[in-house]
């Protein structure tokens, strides 16, 4: 484990920092971190306390200060700086967030790289914060918009991307002129803390204010709501359940503060009479149990024409069956573990339900015992026959199962099922007919956030607005134009003549 030395990981953490000070006053509540990979403890953590909290946000008000007047492209050279710093630690942060959450190793290094990639587009993105300029109606004047910083940006993130989804925000927050303030998931709090350490340099290099990045890492509810709450703080970004986003949505609009909300997601993938099976399939496998069925995007209901579903079933058997699962550090393997015993018990607490609502279980479900297990988080993905209206199957449950759903007839009947959730994030269909896909792709098509042909529904780029609609929450992040949401909009005009014409033709003589 010398991955945690290089980190700067101990035995004791102190889970609060602004920058390059750490706020580390006793006492404090002690968080244990327990890998699922192995069940041991890796380190602990001190939690934050709401002196802290208050510490970090009056630091993030007067980095604001000084930061929103520093040039977007001189804010992006930091960026520049971190995406360096990122590259080199890339194999031992990945390999941190594969022990402390549990995915595999090639995904945690694909998390950093995700990282690395924001950290380009941001810098990029630093010379194009763009306005338009638009015709006044009125002589001599000149009409504009323009875009400014925000202040600090709250950033909640969950556990299944420790730190990619932070760079999501972070770093676009970052160019935009806003500070930011971190609350990582309690259940990986050690990969954030890496990360405040790999910004460490960069601040000192670069003689950088105290709170302009902050980390505050808090059990439960406590810090969370503070930070809810808090005025000081105009926008927050939430990737959570959607039972944490309705509450949060609820709060922050309390005060006319801005969220962004990435919840949950209920992805379906549509396999029509013209799918072809052999691209289809590893993308559902890797949909359907690629970070042991915990992304957002993980797909979980896939939706099979029936003049294919005997084949596709069989097939997917033949390839769950060929699934390595155990030690995600151990490349050889395709899955790992849940990232807790609760989650193993919702998982089957979800497979119970399912088949009490008339539901079929093809293959999976067990928990794994013995060496190599002994965390007790190893389950075997689960497949199971099920219709789209079962209770359970309208819920996101993050744990790998899929659930498999036939469909007869045109491919209308596939959409209505497809949409038929209250959850809008990812979506996919596979078909060779280019009638079928752009129906999906139309305004009676697919009611996602993201939908994809001849591509399952989890690995989306960068480059892309990241975020779906319904109870998904509807905010955007990572590409395209999701910068804005950092920033608030202002429209000028300039009167640069010699009298003071109104617009809408206006007489007003005085
Ligand atoms: C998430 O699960 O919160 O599209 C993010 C994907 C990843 C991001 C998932 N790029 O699967």
């Amino acid at each position: 484990m010398d991955f945690l030395k290089r980190l700067g990981i101990k035995e004791k953490n102190f889970g609060a920092s602004t920058g390059l000070e750490w706020m580390d006053k006793p006492p404090r509540e002690e968080l244990e971190v327990v890998s699922p990979v192995d069940g041991r403890k890796i380190a602990s953590v001190y939690l934050a306390s709401e002196q802290d909290y208050e510490q970090a946000v009056s630091r993030g008000q007067e980095a604001f200060r000084t930061w929103r007047m520093v040039p977007a492209p001189k804010r992006g050279e930091i960026v520049r700086q971190i995406g360096l710093k990122l590259r080199e630690h890339k194999d031992d942060l990945g390999a941190l967030v594969s022990y402390e959450m549990g995915k595999s190793l090639q995904e945690g290094k694909g998390e950093v790289q995700e990282m690395i990639d924001i950290c380009d587009f941001a810098v990029g993105q630093s010379r194009q914060l763009y306005g338009f300029t638009m015709a006044s109606e009125r002589e001599h004047h000149r009409m504009y918009e323009q875009y400014h910083p925000l202040g600090i940006v709250g950033i909640v993130s969950a556990f299944n991307f420790p730190v990619a989804v932070w760079s999501w925000n972070a770093m676009l927050a970052t160019v935009c002129g806003d500070t930011c303030l971190w609350k990582p998931s309690s259940k990986t709090p050690l990969s954030a803390i890496a990360v405040q350490h790999i910004l460490a340099d960069v601040i000192r290099e670069n003689d950088l204010p105290e709170g302009l990045f902050s980390l505050i890492v808090g059990r439960g509810a406590s810090v969370g709501e503070q930070l809810l709450s808090d005025k000081r703080v105009p926008l927050i970004s939430i990737t959570g359940s959607t039972r944490v986003g309705r509450h949060a949505a609820q709060v922050i609009a309390g005060r006319f503060g801005k969220a962004i909300l990435e919840l949950g997601g209920n992805n379906a993938i549509i396999l029509t009479a013209r799918a072809d099976l052999k691209t289809a399939l590893p993308a559902i496998v890797f949909g359907a149990v690629g970070t042991a069925g915990q992304r957002c995007t993980t797909t979980r209901r896939l939706i099979i024409h029936e003049s294919i579903y005997d084949k596709v079933r069989s097939a997917l058997v033949k390839a769950y069956g060929g699934l390595k699962i155990g030690n995600p550090l151990d490349e050889a393997n395709h899955v790992g573990p849940l990232i807790d015993k609760e989650a193993v018990n919702t998982f089957q607490q979800a497979l119970a339900r399912v088949e009490a609502e008339g539901g079929t279980r093809v293959y999976g479900g067990e928990v794994l015992k013995g060496p190599g297990y002994e965390s007790g988080c190893y389950v075997v993905p689960a497949i199971v026959e099920a219709e789209n209206s079962y209770r359970i199957v309208q819920e996101e449950t993050f744990a790998p199962i899929l659930y498999l759903i036939r469909y007869c007839g045109e491919i209308d009947r596939a959409i209505a099922l497809h949409n038929d959730v209250a959850q809008g994030l990812s979506s996919a269909m596979f078909t060779d007919s280019l009638q079928e896909a752009e129906v999906f792709l139309s305004a009676a098509g697919s009611d996602c956030g993201i939908a994809n042909v001849n591509i399952g529904t989890s690995g989306a780029e960068i480059g892309g607005a990241f975020g779906g609609e319904k109870e998904t929450g509807g905010g955007r992040e990572s590409g395209s134009d999701a910068w804005k949401a950092y920033m608030r909009r202002q429209t000028s005009t300039i009167n640069y003549g010699k009298t003071m014409p109104l617009a809408q033709g206006i007489r007003f003589d005085v």
